[in-house]
């Protein structure tokens, strides 16, 4: 596959952008590979700068449930734009939006963002601000967003790139957080047991998808709300990946946990740059103007983005296409674990909806460092083989993947043909 025009516009974008690109997952610096550059997108297909045609996994991280450029959201895009792209003021698509999260999550009130990382960030200041406490509870692998206080231990691009500990988060505030390992009952108990009273919050994926796919399990899970419940403190679920991509209520709707507070991002813009937070009256309450907690922003609740939101989340409540979603993943991942074993490399698999991920092991992971043992190096020339023949899948093992409604049974049988002539080139 030729790709002249992505070379020559990563080479352009690094003079101006650092290491050419706008977040660092986008790089492929740890698969050794060249970012591609893409100019459309169709249903399940991108297209790149040469014109070559990809099956897209990755849904720009989890929006394109109903795949790229889906008319129903293109066109309430379009109407919205004839009206004006934002006025800093309010208007009714934004209770819209909130209203129809509400109609799937318990949740008593939301406020918009802008994108996942503001939205966990502002769960941690509600809590810190509710509780009078600061210190704050994460597990090693799961990442909030670029987040000073959640940058500690985090997973995606700060575990594909190997940089634990950013420079520039003060050692004052990074030591309010604690890691913990995912999945380990003990090791929370025993920490609330000592630490519970001055914790603030946890929180977590409940699903993780940046340490691969990792659901958590149920009785962690439960675990959590039961030492909230206990010491006081503020359970958060970061759903920005999991939130309408596993099911219409999301995680803590297949776990029925409801935690204090839910963090959404990118899924509930439809494509659009979209965030919000949400829960108890009794916490969101406490956000000014209502409360003295300050949290605030020019563009939240953007027209554009709130109709591209709505047309999605209408549909998705619509369809409810969660059950097929994880149906068509499910074919994929059986499809490509025969082709694994015939190679004889390891391949384990899950899915839940619309998200799913797969390892190079003998067995699922249930944690970060699971996940740090598998075979970096047999992943990146298994993802190189596969992209060469058109699939994209997310280029780190710390990623997890995404499936659209529009990879109907004719995609998924050419992406396993196109699986298998990758996995040749090993
Ligand atoms: N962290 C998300 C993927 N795991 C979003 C991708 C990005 O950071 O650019």
């Amino acid at each position: 596959m030729k790709l002249n025009k992505s070379k020559e516009l990563f080479l352009e974008a690094q003079k101006h952008i650092p290491g050419g690109v706008n977040s660092p997952v986008r790089a492929f610096k740890n698969i050794d590979g060249n970012p591609i550059f893409f100019q459309a997108a169709k249903g399940p297909y991108l297209t790149d700068a040469d014109g070559n045609q990809f099956i897209d996994y990755i849904g720009s991280w989890g929006p394109m449930i109903l795949g790229h450029s889906n008319p129903i959201i293109l066109n309430a895009i379009k109407s919205q734009l004839e009206l004006g792209t934002s006025y800093g003021a309010p208007t009714a698509i934004e209770t819209d939006l909130a209203a129809l999260i509400k109609s799937q999550y318990n949740i008593d009130k939301l406020r918009m963002v802008n994108s996942g990382t503001e939205a966990t960030m502002s769960c941690i200041r509600v809590a810190r601000g509710a509780t009078q406490r600061d210190k704050i509870v994460k597990f090693t692998g799961c990442y909030h967003g670029h987040v000073d206080s959640l940058l500690v231990k985090a997973g995606s691009g700060v575990s594909t790139f190997g940089l634990p500990d950013s420079p520039g988060i003060p050692a004052s505030l990074a030591e309010h957080t604690a890691s913990l390992e995912y999945n380990n009952i003990e090791e929370i108990n025993d920490f609330m047991q000592t630490h519970g009273e001055s914790v603030a919050a946890i929180i977590v994926e409940p699903i993780a998808g940046n340490m691969g796919y990792i659901p958590g399990h149920d009785d962690f899970l439960l675990a959590l709300r039961t030492a909230c419940d206990k010491y006081g403190s503020i359970l958060i679920f970061d759903e920005v990946m999991s939130g309408f991509r596993v099911a219409l209520g999301g995680a803590q709707q297949l776990y029925g946990i409801t935690p204090d507070l839910t963090a959404f991002g990118k899924v509930i813009g439809g494509g659009l740059p979209v965030g919000a937070f949400g829960g108890k009256a009794e916490l969101m309450n406490m956000l000014a103007p209502e409360g003295p907690i300050y949290q605030a922003g020019t563009l939240s609740g953007n027209p554009l983005a709130m109709a591209a939101g709505s047309a999605l989340l209408n549909e998705l409540i619509k369809e409810n296409p969660y059950r097929s979603l994880e149906i068509m993943a499910n074919q994929l991942l059986t499809g490509m674990a025969e082709i694994f074993q015939s190679k004889s490399i390891p391949f384990v698999y899950g899915a839940s909806g619309g998200m799913f991920g797969f390892f190079i092991a003998e067995e699922m992971p249930a944690n970060f460092e699971d996940v740090s043992k598998t075979d970096s190096e047999l992943f990146k020339r298994v993802y190189l083989g596969c992209l060469e023949e058109g699939v994209y899948f997310a280029p780190s093992k710390f990623e997890a993947g995404f499936i659209s409604t529009t990879h109907v049974e004719r995609v998924i049988d050419e992406t396993l043909a196109k699986v298998s002539k990758g996995l040749e080139r090993l």
